[in-house]
């Protein structure tokens, strides 16, 4: 009778709110609420209605009579979901939903979720579990030790003990992926869960607000803002956490009042800075000598958003130029926690930024003068130079566009040459893990419907993941694929000079032929040989509303 009593004010509360879902329950001669509708409208009332997934059997009755108001992008490999929904994410500042089959469907995700962590992307990754009478015997498609699986990669994993904790573990889920410091999680289903009944107490989880507020108090405040305000040659070190966060403003006005040269953090994954503002530096190699040699003559090395450092090539040397001393502030304890040298500050980007840049003292020293201009490269005979390349992008594309980089070898003179000016202009992989432009690419065109963007992507990356092209054609977004192909992982022919490294095999890879692969995917595609018809065919791609594939045959500079 208790029961009865709860499920039916269960039923008016949710019948408020579920509208005709709970009506066809009825029509079917039961009072139930199941933990699939449950699920979905927790989902719809925390503002995630897009579902990027690639599906099995497991996974099909969680997609059982799919919402009107939920979209769902398929991806043909688990990569390019992963991905598109971390592009989605990161470009929103939202959580983003994943579904992938099993385990071997969460293994093959695996590779982008690498990306995904390193990035703090909120993602919610569920993986279809075999029935629960199933699991012991380990029928086909079990996914064995189903939270240990996805492990170091997020943050927190769960498998719900009974059917009635599918919505508290969503709802964990939704929770922990967006506190600081933000991150995938990971939430395996059992298949006959979505059928159950769920607990009539539910409806509590639906419009619970969790949130982390950490500004700094008074104190901490101060002795950051005496070290600046004592400092003779400050210079600042922004990291991606500072794009993620929208504090791009704070970050100028602070750059701005210290009159501080402004680098951006070694491998970045994200533009925290316009690259065109006079105080602009460039990108920090990625060596622990390069590092202490670029920064040499400042006194203190203030650092925000991003681990100190995100080395890559091993270059021993000092941790720190001489007579500097160093400064982090970043949202992520272990980041704090493991810099060999400096002091750290966890707190919230956003908000300390904006009270540092409210707070310090305006500089009277010389401001940094703008960078010189970058000479437009020489265009000889043959195959274009990634420097015309990016040349031509530089003239061509909006203000506004956006940059995804996966052509490896080349990095250094996109941060020379393209100007990105505006918040969320630029992508690359923070774990380093290749396949991840063309899906993210995606996921970003998605969330930012008015700007356009472009993957910039080489011939070896490119395959990773091209499987996005026919995502990208069936849900007509507009994405640019731009295939610098130089026939050769050219990054892998640089590592090998700097680690002294001879006769590694296999390194080229002549005879791919994009511009068939696209149209083989339903991608309208060209190649471009010059520099004049790059800029016509990306001029062209830039007014279309499909998207478009450009292969441009280019040279591997000092390979
Ligand atoms: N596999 C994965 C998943 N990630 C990786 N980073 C690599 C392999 C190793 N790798 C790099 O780090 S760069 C690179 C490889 C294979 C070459 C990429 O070649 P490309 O670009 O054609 O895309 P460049 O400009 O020729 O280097
Ligand atoms: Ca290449």
């Amino acid at each position: 009778m208790e029961l009865v009593h709860s499920i039916l004010n269960m039923d008016r509360r949710m019948t408020c709110v579920f509208g005709t879902e709970i009506t066809r329950c009825k029509h079917q001669g039961k009072i139930m609420t199941s933990v699939h509708d449950v699920t979905y409208h927790l989902l719809r009332k925390q503002g995630v209605t897009s579902v990027f997934g690639n599906p099995g059997s497991n996974e099909l009755p969680f997609l059982r009579d799919f919402p009107a108001d939920f979209r769902y992008y398929l991806g043909l490999h688990e990569g390019v979901v992963v991905g598109m929904a971390d592009g989605y994410a990161q470009a929103t500042g939202k959580p983003a939903l994943v579904n992938l089959h099993s385990a071997a469907g969460t293994g093959n995700g695996m590779g982008a979720l690498a990306n995904a962590c390193s990035a703090h992307t909120p993602l919610i990754v569920t993986a279809g579990q075999q029935t629960r009478v199933m699991m012991s015997v380990e029928a086909l498609l079990t996914n064995l030790d189903s939270t240990q699986l996805p492990r170091p990669l997020v943050k927190w994993s769960c498998e719900p003990s009974t059917a009635q904790d599918v919505p508290l573990a969503m709802s964990r889920a939704l929770h922990m992926a967006v506190l600081p410091p933000s991150g995938p999680v990971y939430v395996s289903v059992p298949y006959d869960d979505w059928a159950a009944e769920a607990d009539p107490q539910s409806w509590a989880l639906f419009e619970r607000q969790v949130s982390a507020v950490g500004s700094f108090d008074g104190p901490s405040l101060s002795r950051v803002v005496d070290r600046l305000n004592a400092a003779e040659r400050p210079v600042l070190v922004l990291g991606p956490e500072v794009d993620a966060c929208r504090a791009n403003a704070h970050a100028v006005r602070l750059a701005e009042k210290l009159h501080a040269p402004v680098w951006v953090a070694p491998s970045a994954p994200r533009c925290p800075f316009s690259t065109t503002h006079p105080n602009f530096r460039g990108l920090l190699p990625a060596s622990i000598k390069g590092i202490s040699a670029t920064l040499s003559g400042h006194d203190l090395i203030l650092v925000v958003g991003a681990p100190v450092f995100r080395y890559h090539q091993y270059e021993p040397g000092a941790y720190l130029p001489a007579g500097a001393a160093l400064l982090a502030i970043t949202s992520d304890p272990q980041e704090a926690a493991r810099a060999r040298v400096g002091d750290a500050i966890v707190g919230n980007i956003h908000a300390t930024l904006q009270a540092l840049a409210d707070t310090v003292r305006q500089s009277h020293r010389p401001s940094p003068t703008p960078l010189a201009q970058t000479a437009p490269a020489e265009i000889g005979p043959g195959l274009l130079s990634p420097e015309t390349v990016f040349n031509v992008i530089a003239d061509t594309a909006p203000r506004d566009a956006i940059y995804l980089n996966e052509s490896t070898s080349t990095t250094d003179f996109l941060w020379q040459r393209l100007p990105m000016q505006e918040q969320g202009s630029y992508y690359f992989a923070a774990a380093g893990g290749l396949g991840f432009a063309m899906p993210v690419a995606l996921g970003v065109q998605l969330a930012e419907p008015s700007r356009r963007v472009i993957a910039i992507v080489g011939d070896g990356s490119a395959n990773y993941s091209i499987t996005a092209l026919w995502t990208a054609a069936r849900y007509k977004i507009p994405v640019v694929f731009l295939i610098l192909n130089n026939g050769t992982y050219g990054a892998l022919r640089w590592f090998a000079e700097v680690l002294k490294v001879e006769g590694v095999p296999e390194l080229d890879l002549p005879g791919i032929d994009f511009v068939t692969l696209a149209k083989g995917y339903g991608v309208q595609s060209m190649r471009a040989t010059t520099a004049n018809d790059l800029k016509q065919a990306l001029a062209a791609a830039l007014r279309s509303q499909t998207p478009t594939l450009i292969e441009v045959p280019t040279h591997a500079e000092g390979f």
